[in-house]
């Protein structure tokens, strides 16, 4: 052994070895705690409920809010079931009705009938919460349709006194949104706003971040100027596979960019995940039966926690004040599906080796000894080394966890798993990029069978810090199948696996595998409800079903125009953009039919442009509806319009606004409901 050989081994084996120095930035100690939340809930409720909206526009009367049998208790016994750790709450949306008696505005359930305007919401879920042990959060809109002086100074003081109201009164508080809507860029704010704020600084987010900091240091502040977490750029609850929690605003391109965050990035800001289990924030009938499938939100769970996020899954409360029960048995399907796939950790007596290590404090068997923050950590100046784990039984599997010590910064680059069989080494066949880690990793691939298992860091921005390695068998879940119908009127049914069994109904039916086989893509040139499910014979088991509701068919809309067609073909990504100065697509009809609503899905390419926010719709000249699609910027999702019954053979939807003002307006579909 050479004098520098025995100097490096002596100092590696004694246990004083100081930990690698912090790759800045680093999180603070509530950010830590947050990032271990990983899971929580969300609940949209208010006026919105009552009246069918989803941005309410500040004037549906307080009498209208009116829950017949609210039961904040049911809300979080759900939760809480769902393995989700708390829940924020809409204490008051964007049209300003708030649910609690405030002392600011006339505009809340002290005028309602419910509990004969006694009620105070926020009391009642911020008690079930601290008797169930969920930790509480608060929403409250900067933005207000109601609020006869937003826009000048005197608004901004109202908000404030809001939000003393709340952060005074309520109890501990784990996170508090700042929305972003109506950030004062163009119309986003909805087609009656007309006043122009700038938001970095009329709202005085800094005096209230002080305010809120003092009373809840532990929270953390989502949107705003000063914020300590990051929206993820979409509500649709994912994030990249390319996670890195380091974020700068000043780099910001495109609000996107935060669906990865940034390499670079100077402030710890971890990213959340929004979504609904439902397509809309706010509860509507007519969105009964597309809550989203097990498979749907197993998906994401792995789009978001999996990818170093956290996941914010909102609950629209229905008209009663209760959670519908078909939302609160999916999320509870969600977690225990979750818990199965991540049930036995293959590799908690794994035999590990590293090919570098900083010493015996940071040995390779910190990975696996479940202590969080005891870590296997490289030498200084080592950026790439493998840790290889040997299973004893070998075993097959088809998940890895990793995670980081993020408290010394995030590091890693990129890496690879390999598996060993028969003294072979193989790559696995992840389903998404292996690049960053962070917080946490959840990598899925193709099912191997593993007498080892093998984890070769290739890059990282410091020696490496991990602390948790886990390997899962998760069992295979049955997708529900993708209904669509193209312009010749020809229904096609698709499921994941190419060779999966299909059965349909055209009556309303839930299918079972005595309905008929789908071979192939068949007509259906009327009104009908499709309903599919995936059948698994070796299993004996069914996917989720799958409900499409298909109105007139295409043939009998009288379109020339090939590239108008687009509209109708059942495909959102296809998008027809109205041609140069005009502002409305009108439609003929074969035969007059009773029209009593339209359908309109925006461009669903992502970063697509020419969204309608605001609309007129008339039927044979006459104006049938007007207002806007709330919300369309942030949750581009298919917007359903219903009205009055009125005959007609002629439809035009106008275009009154786009979002961000931009010129084209584009259309992915279209479509008119009949009676
Ligand atoms: C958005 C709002 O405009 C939506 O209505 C919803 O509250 C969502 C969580 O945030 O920005």
């Amino acid at each position: 052994m050479s004098g520098v050989c025995a100097a490096t081994w002596l100092l590696s084996a004694c246990s004083n070895v100081p930990p690698p120095a912090p790759v800045l930035p680093v999180p603070t100690p509530e950010q830590v705690e947050w990032h271990k939340l990983e899971t929580y809930a969300f609940v949209h409720f208010g006026l919105n409920t009552f009246n069918d909206l989803e941005w309410g526009y500040g004037n549906t009367p307080a009498s209208t809010f009116n829950p017949t049998d609210l039961d904040c208790d049911q809300w979080v016994r759900t939760i809480k079931a769902a393995g989700l750790k708390g829940v924020i709450l809409t204490a008051k949306h964007h049209d300003g009705f708030c649910l609690w008696p405030t002392a600011t505005t006339e505009y809340s359930v002290k005028n309602s009938p419910w509990r004969d305007g006694k009620g105070d919401m926020v009391r009642e879920l911020s008690d079930a919460c601290r008797k169930h042990g969920l930790k509480f959060g608060i929403y409250l809109s900067p933005w207000d349709r109601n609020s006869e002086n937003y826009g000048q100074p005197g608004y901004v003081e109202k908000f404030h006194a809001q939000m003393h109201e709340l952060i005074s009164n309520y109890g501990p508080l784990f996170e508090y949104w700042f929305d972003g809507a109506n950030g004062g860029d163009g119309w986003y704010g909805g087609a009656n706003e007309k006043r122009s704020i700038d938001p970095k600084t009329y709202y005085k987010y800094e005096e209230a971040r002080d305010a809120i900091k003092e009373l809840h240091p532990q929270a953390m502040i989502f949107g705003g100027t000063v914020p300590d977490i990051r929206w993820i750029g979409n509500e649709e609850g994912w994030a990249d596979a390319t996670q890195w929690s380091p974020y700068s605003y000043e780099k910001e391109k495109h609000y996107t960019d935060s669906q990865r965050g940034m390499e670079d990035g100077d402030k710890w800001l971890g990213g959340e995940c929004d979504v609904s289990i439902r397509p809309g924030w706010f509860y509507h009938a007519r969105e009964d039966h597309q809550v989203k499938s097990l498979a749907k939100l197993v998906d994401l769970y792995y789009r978001s926690v999996g990818h170093n996020t956290n996941f914010l899954l909102n609950f629209p409360v229905a008209l009663n004040g209760k959670i519908a029960p078909g939302d609160s048995i999916r999320a509870v399907e969600w977690y225990q599906t979750i818990q199965n796939d991540l049930k036995t950790n293959l590799l908690k007596s794994a035999y590990v080796e590293a090919s570098n290590s900083r010493g015996r404090k940071y040995a390779p068997a910190r990975v696996t000894d479940g202590d969080w923050d005891t870590y296997w950590a490289t030498e200084d100046g080592v950026t790439q080394a493998s840790l290889t784990f040997t299973m004893s039984p070998a075993s097959d599997v088809n998940r890895l966890l990793l995670q980081e010590y993020i408290p010394l910064g995030q590091r890693v680059k990129a890496f690879k798993i390999e598996y060993e069989e028969n003294a072979q080494w193989k790559e696995v066949e992840p389903v998404d990029e292996t690049t960053t880690i962070g917080y946490k990793r959840i990598v899925r691939f193709k099912t191997v069978h593993a007498e080892k298992l093998r984890v070769t860091f290739l890059d990282a921005k410091g020696p490496l810090c991990i602390n948790n390695v886990e390997a899962y068998l998760a069992p295979a879940l049955l997708t529900e199948p993708a209904i669509t119908r193209n312009l010749e009127d020809k229904v096609r049914i698709q499921a994941g696996e190419p060779t999966a069994m299909i059965y349909y109904t055209t009556d309303g039916s839930d299918p079972t595998k005595e309905s008929t086989l789908y071979d192939q893509p068949f007509v259906l040139d009327q009104k009908a409800t499709v309903k599919a499910i995936v059948y698994d014979e070796t299993f004996d088991k069914y996917s989720p079903v799958t409900t499409a509701e298909f109105d007139i068919p295409v043939k009998m809309y009288q379109i020339a125009d090939e590239k108008e067609k687009a509209i109708l073909d059942g495909n959102g990504y296809t998008t027809y953009y109205l041609p140069k100065g005009k502002q409305a697509l009108t439609v003929h009809l074969e035969q007059p039919q009773t029209i009593s609503g339209f359908r309109y899905t925006p461009n669903q390419n992502r970063d697509a442009q020419g969204h309608i926010s605001s609309y007129r719709f008339y039927v044979d000249g006459k104006l049938v509806s007007s207002g806007e699609f709330s919300n369309i910027k942030a949750n581009p999702i298919e917007q359903v319009i219903r009205f009055a019954p009125v005959k007609g053979k002629e439809v035009k939807l106008e275009s009154v606004r786009n979002v961000d003002d931009v010129k084209s307006t584009g259309i992915g579909e279209f479509s008119v409901l009949t009676e």
